[in-house]
C-alpha cells in the first residue's frame, strides 16, 4: 500500500484528461491508487464506494480474480494474434458464448475496442448490408436527441448532446433525429417507466414521411439512455419503434453499451423490454471495464446477407488491429465466467426494489426536482444554480467523493449505476451519504 501511495506523480499537465475540466482537477487531483469489490482506494488512502461501477462498466466489482487471473494467464501465453485472416481460439469461444446470452435472434458478432468503435461498427453495417441487399438508396441513419453513442464521427453524427457536437463541423450528413423521451411535467419522480411519452415513437413514421423510408437504412436509440442523464424509455416507447422500422424495412439498432451485461435485471435490455434490434452494441461490462473491447451482434440475416462472391475474397471491409484480441478476449471470458457464477446477469432484477425505495426516499432533499429509476440505474436531477449551470451537481460530486462516495454528474444530474455486488447494507450506505451531501447547501 505504501507503495502505491508513493506513486503518486507530481507533474500532472502532460496529460489533456477525457471529458474533464482540465484545470479544476490539476488544481486539485483526485487519483485512485487500487480498487476491490465495490471500493476504490484513494491517493491519500481513503476508502470511496463505487456508486458508479467506474464509468457504467466494472458491473462484476473490482479486481475480481477470476478475471485478473484470465488476464494474467492469457499474457503468458499468447499476447498478439493478427486480426485479419487469422485467429485464436478464445475469440471464437467468447463470440459463442455472447451468443448464448443474447436475444435470440442474434447470431454473429464483430469485436471493436470501445462503445465508440462499436457505434461506428454498427452504422457501417447497417449501410453496407442495405446495399448488399441492392436498396443502396438506404443511405440515411437516424437517431435521437439527446442520445449518446460515443464521440467518434458517426456517433456524435446520430447523437444528440449538443456539446458533443457542436465544436466539430458538418458531421454525417444525411442523418435525422426524432424528439427525446423527456417529460418531466407529466412523468416528474416516476418509479420505473414513465407513463406518458410512448406516442413519440410516431415522430418516426413522420421523419419517414419526410424522407421516404427507401432512402432510410437504420434508427439507432439506447433502449436506456444513460450519458444524457438517464432518460427511461415510456411504456409501449421500444416496442413502437421496433413496428415502425419492420414495416419500413428500417434497421433497429439498440446501443446497449451501458444497458448490456446485467444492468437491468436481464443480460441486455432487449431482453428486459422484449424488443429485438437487428443490430445490438456493447462494450463495458463486457471485459467489467478491464480491458478495452467491444461486440456487435448482428442477425444471421443481416450477416449471411454478405456471404456471396467468391470465395477467397474479403466480405465486408472493416475491423481493427485489436478487434477479437487475446487478453481483451481472456478478460471477457473471465467475465462471463464470473457474472455466471455469481448470478450476476439478473441480480439487478432482485435488488432493484430495494433500490428504488431508497433512491425516491431523497425526494425531499432540497433542489431535487426530479428521480428516475431502472434496474440497477439511478438519477436525481437537481435544480440549477441561477446563473451558474452544472455547479450545483459538481458541487455533489467532489463532496460525495471527499467523504468516500464515487456518484456521477451529467449537467445538473446525478447518475448512479454501482457494480451488480452491490449489497443491501452498501446501497443504505451509498444513500446516507448521499442524503448528508443533498442536504448540506450545495
Ligand atoms: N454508446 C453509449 C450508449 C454509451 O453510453 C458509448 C456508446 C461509447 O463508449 P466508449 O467506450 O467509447 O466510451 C457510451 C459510453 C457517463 C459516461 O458518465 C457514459 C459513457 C462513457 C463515459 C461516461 O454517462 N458512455
Ligand atoms: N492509422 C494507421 C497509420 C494505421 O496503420 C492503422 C492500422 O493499421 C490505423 C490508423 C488504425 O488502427 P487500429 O486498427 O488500431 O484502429
Amino acid at each position: 500500500m505504501s507503495n502505491r501511495l508513493n506513486s503518486t506523480p507530481n507533474d500532472l499537465r502532460a496529460f489533456w484528461m477525457p471529458f474533464t475540466a482540465n484545470r479544476q482537477y490539476k488544481k486539485e487531483p483526485r487519483l485512485f491508487v487500487g480498487a476491490k469489490d465495490m471500493h476504490y482506494t484513494t491517493h491519500d488512502g481513503r476508502q470511496v464506494l463505487d456508486g458508479t461501477a467506474g464509468l457504467w462498466c466494472v458491473n462484476a466489482g473490482h479486481c475480481r480474480p477470476k478475471i485478473t487471473e484470465a488476464i494474467r494467464e492469457q499474457a503468458g501465453e499468447l499476447d498478439y494474434a493478427p486480426a485479419f485472416q487469422l485467429g485464436h481460439p478464445k475469440a471464437f469461444e467468447l463470440a459463442n458464448r455472447l451468443i448464448d446470452l443474447a436475444p435470440d435472434n442474434m447470431a454473429h458478432v464483430l469485436y471493436t475496442n470501445s462503445g465508440s468503435e462499436s457505434v461506428e461498427t454498427a452504422l457501417k453495417v447497417a449501410l453496407a448490408y442495405q446495399r448488399v441487399k441492392g436498396q443502396g438508396s438506404r443511405t440515411r441513419l437516424i437517431g435521437r436527441e439527446r442520445g449518446y453513442h460515443g464521440v467518434n464521427f458517426g456517433g456524435i453524427s446520430v447523437g444528440g448532446i449538443v456539446s458533443n457536437r457542436k465544436m466539430f463541423g458538418t458531421l454525417l450528413t444525411g442523418v435525422d433525429h426524432m424528439p427525446h423521451t423527456h417529460q418531466p411535467a407529466k412523468n416528474a419522480f416516476t418509479k420505473g417507466m414513465p407513463e406518458h411519452g410512448g406516442d413519440l415513437a410516431d415522430e418516426l413514421e413522420r421523419i419517414v414521411t419526410l424522407h421516404d423510408a427507401s432512402t432510410i437504412a437504420a434508427v439507432i436509440v439506447e433502449p436506456v439512455s444513460g450519458s444524457t442523464g438517464v432518460l427511461i424509455p415510456p411504456k409501449g416507447y421500444l416496442q413502437r419503434l421496433r413496428e415502425i422500422c419492420t414495416k419500413h424495412g428500417i434497421l433497429l439498432i439498440f446501443d446497449e453499451v451501458i444497458t448490456g451485461f446485467g444492468r437491468l435485471g436481464a443480460p441486455f435490455a432487449s431482453q428486459y423490454f422484449d424488443v429485438k434490434p437487428d443490430i445490438m452494441v456493447t462494450a463495458k461490462g463486457l471485459t467489467n471495464g478491464v480491458i478495452p473491447m467491444g461486440a456487435v451482434f448482428v442477425t444471421a440475416e443481416i450477416h449471411d446477407a454478405f456471404m456471396q462472391g467468391p470465395e477467397h475474397m474479403i466480405e465486408f471491409f472493416h475491423g481493427y488491429t485489436y478487434s477479437g484480441n487475446p487478453i481483451a478476449s481472456a478478460a471477457a471470458l473471465g467475465t462471463l465466467d464470473t457474472y455466471r457464477d455469481e448470478n450476476l446477469l439478473t441480480r439487478a432484477a432482485e435488488i432493484a426494489p430495494y433500490w428504488e425505495e431508497k433512491l425516491h426516499s431523497l425526494r425531499d432533499c432540497p433542489n431535487v426536482i426530479d428521480i428516475r429509476n431502472l434496474g440497477l440505474i439511478g438519477a436525481i436531477e437537481l435544480k440549477p444554480i441561477d446563473g451558474e449551470p452544472t455547479k450545483r451537481a459538481f458541487n455533489a460530486f467532489l463532496n460525495a467523493y471527499n467523504d468516500g462516495l464515487l456518484i456521477r454528474t451529467t449537467g445538473d444530474i446525478i447518475a448512479l449505476s454501482p457494480p451488480l455486488i452491490i449489497t443491501h447494507e452498501q446501497i443504505d450506505e451509498l444513500f446516507d451519504k448521499l442524503r448528508k451531501v443533498l442536504m448540506n447547501n450545495i
